[in-house]
Order: C-alpha cells, then sequence, then structure tokens
C-alpha cells in the first residue's frame, strides 16, 4: 500500500513513483509534503534557477476543421471573428518580436480546410528570411497529422520539409487528454492519443525537440492524468525528445464543454505541478504556463516544483478567448521581478534550454 513516506523515501533515493502512487498523492491534501517532494526532486535538477525565454505567439488562423469542444479560440470560415493572417503580417510580428530582444516565435493555428500546405513552408522561409536570429517553434502534431493527410505525404517527409524550411522545434499543443475514452468527449474530431504520441515519436526521431502539454480540469479523472503523464514517461524513456511539460489549466468560459465545469482551483493547480515534477522523473522541464493558471499561482509553484515560466507571450488568444483572466502579455522585467520575489535565479533561456543570461 503506498503512503507518503514510502514515496517520500523513493524520491529521497531519486527512485522512480509508479502510477498508483501518483494516483495516491491526487487523493492526498497534503499539498504541502507534496510541494516539499517535488521541489526536492527540482532542486536535484535545476537548483535554484528558473527559465523564462522572449518571445511571441503568433496564431496565423483561427479556422480549424475540427471544432474540439473545449477549444474557445477556433472558428468555421464566415463565422463572425473567424481570421487568417496574411504572411506579410506573420512577417511583420515575426520581425517586431526580433526587435523587441524575442529569440523565439511560438506559431500554432487551426485546421485551416483551404491553406496548403506550402503556405506554412513558404512561411515558415519567410519568418527566417526577415527574423533569421528567431528560434521558429510552431505545429503541434495535431497539424503535422492535418498536413500529411492534405498532400497525401507521409509524417517524415512532411517533418523533413517543415525543417527544411526553418522549423526549429515543435511546441507541446493536441495532447489534451491522451486517454481515449476522455478524447471522444472533449475533441472526438481530433487525431488519438496514440496517433499524438507517433507522431511526436517521429519528430524526436527526425530531431525535433517538443513539448507536451496536459489539457486538465474538464472531464477527466485523476487516473486519467496519470496515464496521460505514463504514455509521456514511457516515450521520453525511448527517445529523450520531449524538453517541457506543461500542464494547462481549463479556461471554461465560451467553450461548448462549459455547462457547469469551473476553473480549477489553485490547491488543484499547484497540486498537479508538483505530482507532475516527481511522476516525470525523466522530463528536465517543468513548465507553470502564467496565461491559464495566472501570475500568482505561477509565482507560487516555483516552491512547488516548477523551473520555467514560459515567456513573454505578447499575444495570446487560445486562452484569453476562453477566459483566462491573465494579462496578453509580461514583460521580461517582470518576470524577473516575480522569480527574484520567489527567492530564485532568473535565467534567461533559449528555445532549447540554453542559458542566455542569469539575473
Ligand atoms: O492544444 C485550448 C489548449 C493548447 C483551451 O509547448 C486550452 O511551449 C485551456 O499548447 N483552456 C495550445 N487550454 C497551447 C499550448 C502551449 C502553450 C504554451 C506553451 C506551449 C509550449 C504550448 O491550448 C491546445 C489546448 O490543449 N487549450 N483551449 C482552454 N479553453
Ligand atoms: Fe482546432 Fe486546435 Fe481548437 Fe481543436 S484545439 S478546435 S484542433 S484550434
Amino acid at each position: 500500500m503506498s503512503t507518503l513516506e514510502t514515496i517520500a523515501a523513493k524520491v529521497s533515493a531519486n527512485q522512480r513513483i509508479s502510477p498508483e502512487e501518483a494516483l495516491f498523492l491526487f487523493a492526498s491534501n497534503d499539498l504541502l509534503a507534496i510541494g516539499n517532494l517535488a521541489a526536492q526532486a527540482n532542486e536535484r535538477k535545476n537548483g535554484k534557477k528558473v527559465f523564462f525565454n522572449v518571445n511571441r505567439h503568433i496564431n496565423p488562423t483561427n479556422i480549424c476543421v475540427n471544432r474540439c469542444a473545449f477549444c474557445a479560440f477556433s472558428r468555421t470560415t464566415g463565422e463572425p471573428g473567424a481570421y487568417t493572417l496574411a504572411q506579410e503580417e506573420i512577417c511583420n510580428r515575426a520581425r517586431g518580436a526580433e526587435a523587441d530582444g524575442a529569440t523565439e516565435v511560438h506559431m500554432v493555428g487551426g485546421l485551416h480546410p483551404d491553406l496548403p500546405f506550402e503556405f506554412y513552408e513558404e512561411t515558415l522561409a519567410a519568418i527566417r528570411k526577415v527574423a533569421p536570429k528567431l528560434h521558429i517553434k510552431a505545429f503541434t502534431a495535431v497539424e503535422i497529422d492535418y498536413f500529411a493527410r492534405i498532400t497525401g505525404l507521409e509524417i517524415a517527409t512532411v517533418l523533413a520539409r517543415l525543417k527544411e524550411a526553418g522549423l526549429g522545434s515543435m511546441p507541446g499543443g493536441g495532447a489534451e487528454i491522451l486517454v481515449e475514452e476522455v478524447r471522444q468527449r472533449i475533441c472526438p474530431e481530433k487525431i488519438s492519443g496514440q496517433r499524438w504520441l507517433e507522431i511526436i515519436r517521429q519528430a524526436h526521431l527526425a530531431g525535433l525537440k517538443t513539448n507536451a502539454t496536459m489539457l486538465y480540469g474538464h472531464v477527466e479523472g485523476h487516473a486519467d492524468r496519470v496515464a496521460h503523464m505514463e504514455m509521456l514517461r514511457n516515450l521520453q524513456d525511448e527517445t529523450g525528445g520531449f524538453q517541457a511539460f506543461i500542464p494547462l489549466a481549463f479556461q471554461p468560459e465560451n467553450s461548448d464543454l462549459k455547462l457547469d465545469i469551473k476553473a480549477t482551483s489553485g490547491l488543484d493547480d499547484l497540486k498537479t505541478l508538483a505530482i507532475a515534477r516527481i511522476f516525470l522523473d525523466n522530463f528536465d522541464h517543468i513548465k507553470a504556463y502564467w496565461v491559464m493558471l495566472g501570475e500568482k499561482i505561477a509565482q507560487v509553484s516555483l516552491a512547488f516544483g516548477v523551473n520555467d515560466l514560459d515567456g513573454t507571450v505578447v499575444e495570446e488568444k487560445i486562452g484569453h478567448d476562453a477566459g483566462a483572466q491573465s494579462p496578453q502579455s509580461l514583460t521580461k522585467e517582470g518576470i524577473i521581478s516575480l522569480i527574484r520575489k520567489a527567492g530564485k535565479v532568473p535565467v534567461e533561456r533559449d528555445t532549447l534550454y540554453r542559458p542566455i543570461r542569469t539575473y
């Protein structure tokens, strides 16, 4: 039988905890004990360093053929609020980001029914031309699958062509909850969890680093969260290609899942981040995405095993269309101050976690 003592002994000895033990932690209300274990596991890997980057999000289009039930960002062609950015506008934003000191552009969007694959290749090449110093982190596994479907190309070919055009790495979106029964309820049109894992595996094999997210706080249970993280842990054992794990707190406004689902509690947010740190022993980085968590919980999470606060973001649509109360953007100075006040050492990083400057 699991007890906090047996789990604590494992964490101290740097041993892996089992899915049953992770479930035990979810059922426990001893948040401070769980947080202490997570802080211990984090300090062993990262000391007092907390990473952030200077980045800019660009969402080329919100038109999407999937229309996942939880997504307040997507639109159908012709619906009020539907948009598609011209390539020139995407380039202007990337150029502006580089001029403002960004090192990364994070670009993800809807599955557009009409844009050809070449649009995305050309956009990468155009960004590379106007902002050559920017690392381009773009396209979720869901978009990569869509490109393969609309072109009839193999996943490996799609990835190779995007890499050739300038793709540097991939974000971790589209994972939601990888357990099929949950996916059927929240995003039945989306690729399966197994397909998501397979595309990420291929990205890792192609030399592209990725992140992994987990959308929590909707219809899933604790066992689904643990099963999700176990699938990620297994793949990471195999490829080592994941950089950060990012739990995304569900924002319930304006989505078809709204029903009577309430925003996650601070306690659940902190527990989920801490258990992720303890369970995902083969992930170096656990990221608190301040957009979905709010600045205050993101700051407190630095005492609960988190070592990354994402970036400046600049213009955020996915969470804010769904009612996120956080600002659209944080300044670099704001992030540095937030980390310092938590007694940690702010380190600006590039997308691949190479330190740029320690503050
Ligand atoms: O895949 C959609 C999620 C994701 C909602 O890899 C929602 O560095 C909460 O993946 N409430 C996109 N979440 C964002 C994402 C991301 C963000 C920041 C950094 C990185 C990274 C990745 O947003 C989607 C979906 O899981 N999402 N709707 C919502 N209502
Ligand atoms: Fe489309 Fe992604 Fe929104 Fe689903 S989550 S509707 S795939 S933009």
